[in-house]
């Protein structure tokens, strides 16, 4: 009551202030300066004036009848204002200066809520949440009616949002390029234990971050056949022309990437494709209504849905299509900025450097050439040597079933003019092969750009390395496999091209922002230096001896498990035991990744206990949490497998307080910034040499839990900085995993020699966890018995005992907590600002551009050259 009474008197207020601020006309630059400057101000009072004016005047809405979806649209508005003014400065600042600038290209931009994550790097968080307060509305209310934008699957996405993130509080001038998926990752809901996709459709209700640019708009082609002509002197330029049979519009939707604490924010521009002509008034007069919009919904299909698949083949005609879409369309925006400053495009790549997020946009390497060469008529040398500079690549897998290739016929049939490039290319390429290595045919068939093995395939990882000035892989391990495995042919051709940058994550949203209260104790004990310095939380080591300190420290992390706690009993109906261990999961269902190899070990707890009830253990909360690519069979047993397990111990009650496991449905980044939180303990358990890096796992880590985990990925380095006595190793390297290859693997001989590997496999084929059902599961353990290709038996004892010590450091909490502050203390590496400093001095070449801001003053604003505007 009072709350809405506030509420009223808020508007009121607002109202009379308008009243009294007298007439404001443009034409008088002081008031307009002043009006400005209480536009975007940052005061509590400025944001209650804001947010009612968005109420009124955007959202058509007064405080009677205003829902809490209204209110957060209000208030995210507001913020967007405030953002809106330091990007025109931004823009203007990188236009006057002609800043050289790093164009990030992503097919997945997983962003997350943007709000929370706004008011964060405005600095305003607790004015907002007064500012809501007084007007009788609880900001967390409001921050929870966000619907995250899921355009992408996983870490290859969230790494590119990190990646943003950094580049903007770094002041790096940057755009993300990708695509306005209309429906991003699936909704994941679980019923009768079994995975169930439901449609994200996250724009229903509008974003208020984007912004759309319908003047900003390319036409791309699609198959068809191209046309060759001779001219110029004596008929020696080969003028290609490209004759396609279909045509597909792209228009610009941005949204604002603030940086934190500067002035910064960058441009993340979104693709997204419609028909060039809507509405097709011959087919409407002609008595045919559904052709006269056919095109549209046809040509609208490209950027539809976002393909749900993780690290496994997709290979579908339309996935190339969007693919080639979203760069097309951002090859020709950087050339339109280009050209806007210079005649010709002979200094592009000093302008600008391309990153290409995995293969997805490798089709750049070609596209660039055939606009060069074909559109703006410069001769094929010169337009590789411009491609050569302008683009970097990054690998972000060793599994073979994820290394893009197209079909030939396929490819040709949609692009049909960059069939020739790329044939045109491989020749040349394939003939510096045979220069450096005479005489090794063997050699140029394994490098070569098509796979002409059985049914002809495009490589396009083989495309990104020839046209790339750089290659990267994303953690120390997963580099030198490149080199070793790989791409080891191409690091014998071209050593310098190769590096390693390992992945980091942003501080800001998985920390200060996940984790308020640990940032809270972490600013009073050390200061805030940290968020944008990480390296400065080793300040703590010093009070992981510290016992206070350790007791705030545990219930903080208490603090953390409660919440989530609550959490788990809305979305999945399950009391979890606070007092327990939180060991949790969270990421994609993969079998590389090997959730059943973490479900083995709960199984095998089970029968532990029941065979000795008075077994000393740590008491365990075995937390699930990720999405199975719908096709992925395998993956979708996975879950329904730890759905039965934790569906039977739930049932059985000589198992309470003791063991429990949860499946949490639908992870993401909302629930992800409640989960990391909570963790004890971290599961990072894939298989030797198949997880290029993880990130989910510097995410635990610098929230306090400890990980159990082997040498794969990042886990090799996260173990470095955190000492081998903080961090629990298990399983074989990645040599040990080549050898026993080699030796010819036989999962059942680890079955037959280990009693224990028996029970627990005896038990879940038995149909114990499934009412008596033996057949559901046979498939998994028929699986696992005669091909288990990601090692799972063989690694089986070793994580059971590796867990056995994690549940004796469990026991003792003292020990534990030390540990958990020393995790976080030698975080500090894991931080994407570390990452995107080392892309920056050692492959983009970049320098920070600082970001004044001003008030927007209408002298700033004479449209001097009024009759030269564009239109
Ligand atoms: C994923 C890897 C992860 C890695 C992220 C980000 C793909 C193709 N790769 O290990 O599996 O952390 O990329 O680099 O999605």
């Amino acid at each position: 009551m009072n709350g809405a009474g506030n509420f009223v008197e808020g508007y009121q207020l607002d109202k009379k202030m308008k009243a009294s601020s007298g007439s404001l006309s443009s034409s008088d630059s002081v008031k307009f300066v002043e009006d400005e400057g209480r536009r975007t101000g940052l005061s509590v009072d400025a944001l209650k004036r804001a947010f009612l004016d968005k109420l009124v005047y955007t959202q058509a809405r007064f405080p009677e009848v205003a829902t809490r979806r209204d209110c957060y649209h209000a208030l995210a508005g507001a913020v967007r204002d405030r953002l809106l003014h330091r990007w025109v400065q931004t823009a203007r600042t990188y236009k006057d200066q002609g800043s050289r600038t790093v164009c990030y290209m992503s097919a997945e931009f997983l962003i997350g809520p943007q709000l929370g994550n706004n008011l964060i790097n405005l600095g305003i968080t607790e004015n907002a949440r007064q500012a809501m307060k007084e007007l009788g509305l609880d900001l967390d209310g409001l921050l929870d009616q966000e619907v995250e934008p899921g355009l992408g699957n996983g870490g290859l996405g969230r790494l590119a949002a990190c990646y943003l993130d950094s580049l903007a509080t770094l002041e790096i001038p940057a755009i993300g390029y990708g695509i306005r998926y209309e429906f991003g990752i699936f909704t994941q809901e679980i019923r009768d234990g079994k995975q169930v996709e439901l449609t994200d459709n996250w724009l229903r209700s509008g974003s208020p971050w984007l912004i759309h640019r319908p003047n900003i708009a390319f036409d791309v082609n699609f198959g068809g056949h191209t046309e060759h002509q001779h001219d110029g002197v004596g008929g020696r330029r080969l003028r290609v022309q490209w004759v396609p049979a279909k045509v597909v519009r792209g228009t610009a939707w941005d949204i604002p990437v603030l940086g934190y604490g500067v002035n910064t924010p960058n441009r993340l521009r979104l693709w997204s494709a419609e028909a060039p002509e809507t509405f097709d008034f011959a087919a409407f007069n002609a008595g045919n209504y559904y052709q006269a919009v056919d095109a549209q919904v046809q040509s609208e299909t490209l950027t539809k849905v976002l393909y749900p698949n993780d690290e496994r083949e997709a290979g579908q005609e339309l996935r190339l299509e969007q693919q080639y879409f979203f760069v097309s369309c951002s090859l020709r925006d950087m050339i339109r900025l280009q050209l806007q400053r210079e005649q010709n495009l002979d200094h592009f790549h000093e302008k600008f450097v391309v990153q290409l997020n995995d293969t997805h946009p490798s089709i750049a390497v070609a596209e660039l050439m055939r606009l060069l060469v074909d559109d703006y008529g410069v001769v094929w040398e010169k337009a590789w040597s411009i491609v050569r500079q302008t683009f970097a690549y990054t690998n972000h897998t060793l599994l073979p079933e994820a290394l893009e290739k197209w079909r030939l016929d396929l490819f040709r049939r949609v692009l049909p003019r960059h069939f020739e490039i790329i044939c045109e290319i491989n020749a040349r390429f394939l003939d510096e092969v045979r220069i450096a290595f005479p005489l090794d045919g063997e050699r140029l068939r394994r490098m070569s750009l098509i796979d002409e093995d059985g049914p002809r395939y495009v490589r396009m990882a083989h495309l990104a390395i020839v046209g790339s000035f750089a290659v990267n892989g994303v953690a120390a391990l997963h580099s030198q496999l490149l080199k070793s495995d790989l791409l080891g042919d191409f690091y014998d051709l071209w050593p310098n091209k190769f590096s390693n940058k390992t992945n980091g994550v942003t501080p800001r949203r998985f920390v200060l922002l996940a984790n308020p209260t640990m940032s809270q104790l972490i600013n009073e004990t050390i200061g805030q230096g940290w968020v944008t310095d990480m390296t400065r939380l080793r300040e703590l080591e010093p009070f992981a001896e510290d016992p206070e300190f350790r007791k705030t420290w545990r219930n903080i992390k208490q603090g953390n498990k409660n919440n989530l706690v609550g959490e788990i009993k809305r979305v999945a109906y399950v009391d979890a035991d606070p007092a327990s261990m939180f060991d949790i999961q969270v990421k994609r269902i993969h079998e590389y990744k090997r959730q059943h190899l973490n479900l083995m070990h709960v199984v095998s707890l089970y029968k532990r206990l029941k065979d000795n009830p008075n077994l000393e253990m740590a008491p365990r909360t075995v937390i699930f949490g990720g999405k199975a690519a719908p096709g992925y069979q395998m993956a979708k047993l996975m879950i329904r497998l730890i759905n039965s397990v934790a569906d039977l111990i739930d049932r059985d009650p000589a198992m309470r307080g003791k063991l429990q496991v949860v499946f949490f449905p639908n992870y993401n980044l909302k629930n992800g910034q409640l989960i990391f939180p909570a963790a004890d303990l971290s599961e990072q358990i894939s298989l030797a040499g198949k997880e290029a890096s993880g990130t989910g796992n510097m995410k635990f880590q610098m929230n306090g839990a400890l990980t159990v985990g082997t040498l794969d990925g990042a886990n090799v380095e996260i173990r470095e900085h955190v000492g081998d006595e903080n961090f629990f190793l298990f399983g074989m390297t990645t040599p040990e995993v080549k050898e026993l290859r080699r030796r010819g693997y036989s999962p059942h001989a680890y079955y037959e020699a280990n009693a224990h590997l028996r029970e627990v496999i005896d038990l879940i084929s038995s149909g114990f966890f499934c009412k008596g059902d033996r057949d559901i599961f046979r498939p998994f353990v028929e699986h696992l018995l005669h091909h288990d290709e990601y090692m799972l038996l063989a690694d089986f004892q070793s994580y059971i005992d590796c867990q056995d010590k994690v549940s004796e450091a469990y026991l003792d909490q003292e020990r534990w907590s030390r540990m958990s502050i020393l995790n976080v203390a030698r975080s500090g590496f894991f931080s994407s600002d570390r990452a995107i400093k080392e892309y920056c001095d050692e492959i983009w070449k970049v320098q920070p551009v600082r970001i004044d801001l001003s008030d927007l003053s209408s002298e700033d604003f004479q449209f001097k050259r009024a009759n030269a505007l564009a239109d």
